[in-house]
């Protein structure tokens, strides 16, 4: 990770060096914060953020679940993402809005402790490598579960929760994998450790449903929408495991992943990218990089666009 200039802390700008927290941070014990991954592309008109105020609003809900009141409005959060890329003077970036239990008191109950709320921003490239992107990754099926929603709301991106994720992603690199996918508690296949997922069998295209736990995944709605403005639906079912191993085409979907073909689980090896996967690839790079006009409402321009002459 390349350090950048500056980083927005609770309403200042503090330099990359210095954004620190006390080691009695709550979040620090007990994995109380919850954040979002957001990325900004370089379009014609500059730097854009893709979906800023539905990661915004997530982030939100993910507050609501944990009972933390994030004390900057929507309109804040927005202002504040923006101006941190324009300090930073990046093109294009991934960003990182937290809002986290800071210092107050130890011990479980977080209502004593501030919500404290950061945005930082970096270059970021393809999450799972340039190679990964294009030609796919392999992946592992965990012997881990996804954490059940009895257990942890999966709606919820709280990073607590990513120590399932972890656990997986440590398990799945030792033993020679880019990646893991794991099942639900009932053992049925739903999700990476960082991205959603799509599997393509017998012509239909498939991704898990919400009552699998995962998270509900901003590009994998995009996805959808975008496949379905083409023609192709998206059904949202169980997947078992003979789908993944003899899946036509398997892809995850994330901000940080964007999408990224899966060509081999386990030794068995599936075609990639697919058709599916390139169109879907295809339309998602078309509309972050201003492509694609439709969709122009789902990008924030960093800059406000020069007045008219
Ligand atoms: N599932 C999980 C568990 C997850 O963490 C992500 C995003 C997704 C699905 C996809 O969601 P969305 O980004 O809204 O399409 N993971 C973020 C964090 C990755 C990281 O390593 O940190 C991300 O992609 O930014």
């Amino acid at each position: 990770m390349q350090p950048t200039e500056t980083i927005w802390m609770n309403g200042e700008w503090v330099p990359w060096d210095e954004a620190k927290v006390h080691v009695l941070t709550h979040a620090l014990h007990y994995g109380s914060g919850v954040f979002e991954g957001v990325r900004a592309y370089e379009t014609a008109e500059g730097a854009a953020v893709f979906r800023l105020d539905d990661h915004l609003e997530r982030m939100r809900r993910s507050a609501s679940i944990y009972s933390m009141e994030v004390p900057y409005d929507l309109a804040a959060l927005r202002e504040a993402t923006l101006e941190t890329i324009r300090r930073n003077d990046l093109a294009a970036c991934y960003v990182r809005p937290i809002a986290y239990r800071g210092y107050g008191q130890l011990g479980i109950n977080p209502l004593n402790c501030p919500v404290d709320v950061a945005i930082a921003t970096w270059e970021w490239g393809a999450y799972l490598g340039e190679e990964g992107l294009t030609s796919g990754v392999r992946a592992h099926m965990s012997s881990y579960r996804r954490v059940s929603g009895v257990a942890l709301p999966g709606e919820a991106k709280a990073t607590g929760g990513y120590l399932n994720s972890i656990l997986a992603k440590l398990e799945a690199t030792a033993a020679g994998f880019d990646e893991a996918i794991l099942a639900d508690e009932h053992g049925s296949p739903c999700e990476g450790t960082g991205e959603n997922l799509f599997v393509v069998r017998h012509g239909e295209v498939i991704t898990p449903p919400l009552d699998t736990n995962i998270l509900p995944g901003i590009t994998r709605s995009s996805v959808v929408t975008l496949l379905a403005d083409r023609g192709i639906d998206v059904v949202q079912r169980r997947l078992t495991r003979a789908d993944v191993l003899l899946a036509d085409e398997l892809f995850l979907t994330g901000t940080a992943a964007e999408v990224t073909p899966v060509r081999e689980v386990d030794g068995h090896r599936i075609p990639a990218p697919g058709e599916v996967t390139r169109i879907a690839q295809e339309a998602f790079f078309a509309v972050v990089r201003g492509q694609d006009d439709r969709y122009r409402d789902w990008l924030t321009p960093v800059r406000a666009a020069a007045p008219a002459p």
